[in-house]
């Protein structure tokens, strides 16, 4: 896929487990809620939260959009610790830093239906992608809904760039591998996402 780059195991395990030990208090700070579907208010099986001057939030009445505060503690979304932009800096060749970094949380039996990211001004910047804990399987498609589709494992400590054509595709996450890895208390997968908004 012209404009994907996936780096396996891009952090190793003791990265792995700093991240997330950097991550928890930002996370007690701004915990996980269940956004909704714009206008039937069904509730994501994905549950999310957000770190820098933007998050991404969606419900039934507001809809998909970014905003600077935490949906349900009224409070400016944590800052995206030094470790993250460094990273994005090292991957993402791309002049400005990220605004918002999405935190997506699946327990058991969460996914996410292939959709576009399309809520974002600046088009051109890419996304990355930070996996950690159980293991994905991510659908990638074209720039079309029902085109053919590829599948690709992604692991805890793989990092995906998304630039270019590939930042404008259908996506998803198919289901996840309960059990997989021992990285998150309690289990399943954390994917970060670091996002230029525009
Ligand atoms: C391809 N998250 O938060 S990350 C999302 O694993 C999202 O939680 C998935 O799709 C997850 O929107 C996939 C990889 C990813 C992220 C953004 C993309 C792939 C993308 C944007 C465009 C194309
Ligand atoms: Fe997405």
């Amino acid at each position: 896929m012209n404009g994907l780059s996936f780096h396996p195991a891009y952090l190793d395990r003791p990265a792995q487990e700093a991240l997330l030990a950097n991550l928890a208090p930002l996370i007690k700070a701004a915990p996980f809620f269940r956004p909704t579907m714009p206008k039937t208010g069904k509730p994501f099986s994905v549950e999310m939260t957000n770190l820098g001057p933007l998050g991404w939030v969606s419900d039934k009445d507001g809809g998909y959009r970014y905003q600077a505060t935490h949906p349900v503690t009224g409070q400016a979304w944590p800052a995206i610790p030094q470790a993250l932009l460094d990273l994005w800096q090292a991957v993402a060749h791309y002049p400005l830093p990220p605004q918002a970094c999405l935190v997506n949380l699946y327990r058991d039996g969460a996914k996410m239906g292939l959709h576009v990211d399309a809520d974002e001004r600046d088009r051109d910047a890419p996304v990355v992608s930070i996996s950690l804990g159980d293991s994905a399987i991510f659908r990638l498609g074209g720039a079309t809904r029902g085109g053919p589709t590829t599948s690709l494992k992604l692991s805890s400590g793989d990092v995906v760039v998304l630039g270019g054509p590939a930042r404008h595709v259908y996506h998803g996450i198919d289901r996840v591998l309960s059990g997989s890895s021992t990285l998150v208390p309690g289990g399943g997968r954390i994917n970060l996402t670091m996002r230029v908004v525009g």
